[in-house]
């Protein structure tokens, strides 16, 4: 992935195989202890086909009632979601060009015909910080385009162990997910896809 503007670094199989089963369970833990749930949209309260979770001190949900916000608790259980993996934390320091640890972990599943409409993402207090993405599973057809959603855009397959780190001025790129390509990775006994994006959520002190 080579784009003019300099916002975006891609990690193309960042993670070989062996280091994409072992993320994969802390993955399954994470859901284990905070299952994944499907999101719904702000006042229509359409379900969105992508099912979520979270790790971190701070989750991304949507609901109908109270639309997109990061809150500290699952929606569904009321727990705290659980603590950001070591390895994840780890690459936030290695690859994110960011001193302050990330706060949110939002953990996507795509499963057959689940996408992600074109959006930004404009939920957090700071967008000085990237947001980087881990891709694990079958791969996703991603589109990124300009600041404005009338600008042209690109697409990329993203890869499982493919890394992507999105700051300065592609931080707030429009971008969606088109669908998935079934059958295209052996790592999920389930198939589809799981996207992991690690976020500054509040400005640090
Ligand atoms: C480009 N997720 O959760 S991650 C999302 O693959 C989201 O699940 C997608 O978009 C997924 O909000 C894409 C890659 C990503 C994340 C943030 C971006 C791309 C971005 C911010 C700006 C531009
Ligand atoms: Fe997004």
């Amino acid at each position: 992935m080579s784009r003019s503007k300099g916002g975006v670094k891609y990690f193309p199989q960042y993670f070989d195989p062996a280091a994409q089963q072992a993320l994969l369970v802390d993955l399954r833990r994470i859901i284990g202890e905070a299952p994944l749930y499907t999101p719904t949209m702000p006042r229509s309260g359409k379900p969105m086909s992508v099912r979520m979770t979270n790790c971190g001190p701070l989750g991304w949900v949507t609901d109908r009632e109270r639309g997109y916000r990061y809150q500290a608790t699952h929606p569904e259980t009321d727990r705290p979601w659980p603590a950001i993996p070591r390895m994840l934390l780890n690459l936030w320091h290695e690859v994110a060009g960011y001193a302050a640890s990330p706060e949110a972990c939002l953990v996507n599943y795509y499963a057959g015909e689940a996408k992600m409409g074109l959006h930004q993402d404009r939920d957090e207090e700071d967008f000085s910080a990237p947001v980087l993405s881990v891709s694990l599973g079958d791969t996703g057809l991603f589109r990124v385009g300009g600041t404005s959603r009338k600008d042209p855009t690109e697409k990329y397959e993203l890869k499982s162990g493919d890394v992507v780190v999105l700051g300065d001025d592609d931080r707030l790129a429009f971008h969606g997910i088109d669908r998935i390509l079934p059958g295209t990775s052996d790592l999920l006994a389930e198939g589809g896809r799981f996207n992991l994006t690690l976020r500054r959520v509040t400005k640090p002190k």
